[in-house]
């Protein structure tokens, strides 16, 4: 039987940690794809190298040429730019927007049946811009935030609770960004609710609080230390979640950037929220009732989102 393909937009430090876990976990063949010469070419040699001790089959490339990614069944964009020191957000919005024009067109021309799982920033945006130029069906393009921003809080709640990782569940609803709703409500550890946690005693309001706060500047306390980039590693391990739920037709349930059409109240756009990814992709946004407080913030992430797209528009009227 022929081995899936996944094909890697963007061969930088998310591009490179993707096609390893995807080949560790012999989720198929692998195209590094970067407009930068050598450097996807570099990438899958040292990674193919590795398979001598590690003892996966995946097949890794590397190429300069849209060609390479034909009949991919998966394809994971992180071309773009990171922001740099002086750069606004609408310079990266601009600059970002290009780069999913043309990573649209060459999805478009050579993998149009992929399912497509954007990680490049302005997330929201981003997504939405790529589902936008290459006009492919909403359940195949998706954007990876929630499970990355999961990950980070379900991190910081089992070491408040010095319990497993894998008996944290969390919620977390809206846009990539400092407004993101993190739910305590529907975050549990073993099925147990976080208020319920608080009452017992396990820990205190002030420092879930905390605990929120810290997961919403995920990403902005890595950069602080890093210094020279972003998050790779677990953005990284996050996406392949996903495509791993594609490609096995799992059926979990992730949160992602999915475009609504009603749901939450939201049309046209896409936020995060829980959604079934599975062999048709995104099969079904899962719907939950919010409270006011949990409504009132969701509000406040779409409007962040809102903003940025209709940025997008601006920018480009050809995205109007
Ligand atoms: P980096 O290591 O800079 O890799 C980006 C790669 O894109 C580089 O190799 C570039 O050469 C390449 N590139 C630039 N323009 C193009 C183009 N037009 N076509 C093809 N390739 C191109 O960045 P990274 O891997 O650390 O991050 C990639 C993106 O993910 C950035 O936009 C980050 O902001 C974003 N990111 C998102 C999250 C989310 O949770 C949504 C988390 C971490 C990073």
């Amino acid at each position: 039987m022929a081995r899936s393909k996944i094909a890697l937009v963007g061969a930088g430090q998310i591009g490179g940690t993707l096609a390893h876990i995807a080949a560790l976990k012999e989720l198929g063949d692998v195209v590094l794809f970067d407009i930068a010469e050598g450097i996807p070419q570099g990438k899958a040699l040292d990674l193919s190298q590795s398979s001598a001790q590690q003892g996966f089959h995946s097949k890794i490339s590397g190429a300069n040429d849209y060609g390479a990614i034909a009949g991919a069944d998966v394809v994971i964009v992180t071309a773009g730019v990171p922001r740099k020191p002086g750069m606004s957000r609408d310079d990266l919005l601009s600059i970002n927007l290009k780069v999913m024009e043309s990573v649209g067109e060459g999805i478009l021309a050579h993998a149009p049946g992929a399912f497509v799982i954007c990680i490049t920033n302005p997330l929201d945006a981003m997504v939405w811009a790529l589902q936008k130029k290459t006009g492919l069906p909403a359940n195949m393009v998706v954007g990876m935030a929630g499970v990355l921003d999961s990950a980070r809080f379900r991190h910081f709640l089992s070491e408040e609770f010095n319990v497993a990782i894998e008996d944290v569940s969390a919620f977390v609803l809206g846009g990539h960004g400092d407004d993101m709703v993190p739910s305590l409500r529907y975050s549990t550890v073993a099925g147990v609710p976080l208020p319920d946690l608080v009452k017992a005693g396990w820990t205190t309001q002030a420092k879930l609080d905390a605990i929120v706060e810290r997961t919403r500047k995920g990403g902005g306390e890595i950069v602080g230390l890093l210094k020279t980039g972003s998050a790779f590693y677990a953005p990284a391990a996050s996406a392949i979640a996903m495509a791993e739920s594609y490609l096995r037709d799992e059926r979990r349930v992730l949160a992602a950037a999915a475009q609504l059409n009603g749901e939450y109240g939201v049309n046209g756009l896409y936020v995060g929220v829980p959604v079934v990814i599975g062999a048709n992709g995104v099969e079904r946004v899962v719907e939950v009732a919010l409270d006011a407080d949990e409504k009132k913030m969701f509000e406040k992430s779409v409007a962040s989102v809102q903003t940025l797209v209709d940025a997008c528009k601006t920018i480009n009227p050809a995205f109007a």
